[in-house]
């Protein structure tokens, strides 16, 4: 059969790599803790083409208003790449604000693979769906959709058919899924970000006031959703 992972025990390597994929963060000692933590992408800024400076002041602002709410639960913003543009925008941002260093930071990695690859554990992910909720597509919501696998598309089906830019539905993951049994995901966030790109539906064109109002309503909801689940 295939190889399962209990979410609240780790593997002596995952810690190892973990650390180095921490190594020179300050919260490398708690990445093992097993805390209520949500990971997620940075809405829009891939396919739907926001703006990253833009982007980058929204996350933060939308942190440090929901940093006193988390009582013990984290934060993580995540992608794919350690020359990630967003990632070292909302870094350096988040590093000028009053913003617990352990609450919130920014991790390298596959969001559908946090535990078994970067020993993160996270029990909840948020995905940048699209508006029909639809698996594919590409970026994250094609990754989080093929690594759940079918349940994930039923349980979102039961609970919501589509989704306004600027709105987040909760979804429980089957401990069926691979996501819940080899990952430790318990629950998948859809949130449907504003989009810049013209071949893409609901397009803003270059209204970067009704851009900003919307990703700033994606990220209350993201977090709302979130210690919904957690507190
Ligand atoms: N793990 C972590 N981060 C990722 C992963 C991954 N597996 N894949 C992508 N990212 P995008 P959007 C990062 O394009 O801009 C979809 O096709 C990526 O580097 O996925 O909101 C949907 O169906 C970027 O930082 O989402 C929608 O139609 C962030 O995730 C549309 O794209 C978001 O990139 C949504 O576009």
């Amino acid at each position: 059969g295939q190889e399962t992972v209990s979410p609240l025990l780790g593997t002596a390597s995952n810690e190892l790599r973990a650390s180095e994929n921490l190594a020179t963060s300050s919260v490398a000692q708690n990445v093992f803790s097993n805390v209520p933590t949500l990971a997620f992408p940075s809405i829009s800024t891939a396919d739907f083409q926001f703006n990253h400076e833009k982007a980058s002041d929204i996350i933060v602002e939308k942190v440090e208003e929901f940093m006193n709410k988390l009582g013990n639960a984290r934060l993580v913003l995540v992608d794919l790449s350690k020359g990630s543009k967003i990632l070292s925008l909302v870094k350096s941002k988040a590093a000028q604000k009053i913003i617990d260093s352990e609450k919130f930071f920014t991790f390298v990695g596959d969001i559908t693979r946090l535990f078994s690859e970067g020993g993160l554990r996270c029990n909840v992910i948020a995905n940048a769906a699209n508006w029909r909720l639809k698996p594919g597509g590409g970026g994250v919501n094609a990754s989080i959709f093929s690594a759940a696998g079918p349940s994930l598309e039923f349980a979102t089906n039961e609970l919501a058919k589509s989704l306004l830019p600027g709105n987040a539905v909760v979804v429980p993951l089957p401990s069926t899924s691979p996501l819940y049994r080899k990952e430790g995901v318990s629950h998948v966030i859809h949130v449907l970000g504003p989009n810049m790109n013209p071949s893409r539906p609901n397009w803003l064109g270059n209204d970067y006031v009704k851009g900003c109002k919307i990703l700033s309503d994606c990220y209350t909801a993201l977090f709302e959703g979130f210690l919904s689940i957690v507190t």
